[in-house]
């Protein structure tokens, strides 16, 4: 089961015929075409978005066919909650997640559940993650902040838009460097991307693009990019070396001394609790990449949407801003506790991560033979993608108005109200996202030290799009900044 072919593939990766003894009964799209299937209409390079459109007309669970392989997909509330009972599903690697295996290799985020070395970094990273550790990230994720609103600052004084999106992307990946890892690459000093952001983005976008061509063409339709592949993969692997044996000849990150054992000092020291194993040095060189990708692609994205449904709603933001000086009051910076009470704007994230959950599916497979909410009959290895942003918008759990922005769906009476298993940004079950408490922490520390600091001007002529690399992210998000009301700039530092 752990073997891949020569492309990447897990070996005998297939599609929904084999695992779905009743496939017929499940709707497909109209105008399906011998041989190629449901590629009227189908775009490569919004395949998230286009599913999306058939979905509210097929229904809970439908099937897809691309090019000789059907495919399910899951976004009813009712099939969600029955894929997320652990006794009978758990994570399948496919597709995207499967197409990452030539990259990630046996890391956290790829591993096949039955692969040791899943349960060995799971065990040795968790506490990695627990509260204490996190308020040990709390003055470097701080620090980082500083460097964005440093970098925004100048952009109010030159009266120039910021490009939130591509910012975003420079604080999330020094946040995870940093606090993972005691590196900095240098993103904002920079006029480039950094060579690994480069060589990431290209992997990511070329294992995007191996969903939407049948993987017997790849070599002929892909062979140049590939070549280019190889190349990006070679680039994020000595990045990371290079980072892994500056650790291991200096014994520390860059010898700050503030660095109480990051993830790295925790990949390369930690023994397993009970059989005392250590990950080896492949593997760490997989962790790293995971958590440098992982870490950072999806906070991004999230802290991007949440800035433009603020930028566009002036009552949601000004509510947000209340809180802010309530909590953090004239304190320069604040503390770890403090980021934690910000209630109302952890709600307009949530929501942000409703509408646009920035990892926008995961798969389950069966572990048993069984049947899917009651109604459709699964062979154990049988598998569905769960299509978490449709998910949200099951207008039988969120109510009729499911694409305005409201960050009230989240006060604790109005999730109560709901069923469970309706909101999964970050998955489900024991393969659920390690990085959640990171990412809610950083986000909320950044949107508030952010709102605290700057009015957000939106571009009225702006109307979002969004773009797809396996992640979701507003594409060409601009936003003019402006000092906010008097006493603020000076509250703010
Ligand atoms: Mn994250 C798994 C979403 C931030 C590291 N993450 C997942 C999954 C989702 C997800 C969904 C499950 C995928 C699957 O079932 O196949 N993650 C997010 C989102 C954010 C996020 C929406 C930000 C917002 N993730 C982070 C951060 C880190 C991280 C930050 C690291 C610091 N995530 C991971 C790792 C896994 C994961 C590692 C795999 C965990 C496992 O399988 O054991």
């Amino acid at each position: 089961m752990a073997e891949t072919t020569a492309t990447g593939l897990p070996k005998g990766f297939r599609g929904a015929e084999q695992g779905w003894p009743e496939l017929h009964r499940i709707p497909h799209p109209p105008r399906r075409l011998p041989f190629l299937g449901d590629v009227l209409g189908a775009s490569r390079r919004t395949p998230l978005q286009d599913t999306l459109r058939y979905a509210g007309d097929l229904g809970p669970v439908f099937r897809r066919k691309a090019f000789g392989k059907e495919f399910v997909f899951a976004w009813g509330a009712r099939e969600v909650a029955d894929l997320a009972d652990e006794s009978r599903f758990a994570k399948h690697v496919g597709l995207g997640v499967a197409n990452l295996r030539p990259v990630a290799g046996d890391g956290l985020f790829t591993a096949y559940n039955e692969e040791p070395n899943w349960q060995l970094a799971h065990a040795v990273l968790a506490p990695g993650f627990s509260r204490e550790a996190m308020a040990g990230y709390h003055p470097m994720m701080l620090a980082v902040a500083g460097r964005l609103t440093d970098h925004w600052d100048r952009a109010v004084a030159a009266g120039r838009a910021v490009d939130v999106p591509g910012d975003m992307t420079k604080l999330t990946l020094e946040t995870i460097a940093r606090t993972g890892f005691g590196h900095d690459f240098g993103s904002f000093e920079r006029s480039r991307p950094h060579p690994f952001v480069t060589a990431m983005v290209g992997t990511l976008t070329y294992a995007q693009r191996r969903n939407t061509v049948p993987a017997p063409l790849a070599p002929y339709l892909l062979r140049a990019a590939t070549r280019r592949n190889a190349a990006d993969i070679a680039c994020l692997n000595d990045t990371v070396d290079a980072l892994v044996r500056a650790r291991r000849t200096t014994g520390g990150g860059e010898g700050d001394g503030d660095r109480v054992g990051d993830l790295l000092d925790r990949m390369l020291a930690t023994a397993h609790p009970v059989t005392g194993e250590r990950l080896s040095a492949l593997n760490v060189r997989r962790q790293v990449i995971t958590f440098l990708v992982a870490g950072h692609e999806t906070t991004s994205g999230a802290l991007s949407f949440a800035l433009h449904y603020l930028s566009r709603h002036p009552e949601i933001a000004a509510r947000a801003r209340a809180e802010i000086d309530a909590v953090w009051g004239d304190a320069e910076v604040p503390g770890y506790d403090q980021v934690a009470k910000l209630r109302y704007l952890r709600r307009v994230l949530d929501e942000a991560l409703r509408l646009w959950p920035t990892a926008p599916a995961y798969a389950r497979e069966a572990t048993v033979d069984t049947v899917l909410a009651g109604e459709h009959p699964m062979r154990r290895g049988a598998w569905a993608l769960v299509l978490t942003a449709m998910l949200h918008r099951d207008t039988s759990v969120w109510g009729a108005d499911v694409e305005r922005f409201d960050p009230d769906r989240f006060e604790p009476g109005a999730v109560r109200g709901r069923p469970g298993h309706v909101f999964k940004p970050f998955g489900t079950g024991a393969r659920a996202c390690i990085g959640r408490q990171f990412a809610l922490h950083e986000a909320t520390l950044v949107l508030g030290l952010l709102l605290r600091r700057y009015e957000l001007v939106p571009d009225p002529g702006y109307r979002l799009r969004v773009t797809e690399r396996l992640t979701l992210m507003p594409e060409g998000l601009l936003l003019r900044l402006g000092w906010r009301g008097v006493g603020s700039r000076a509250a703010a530092r």
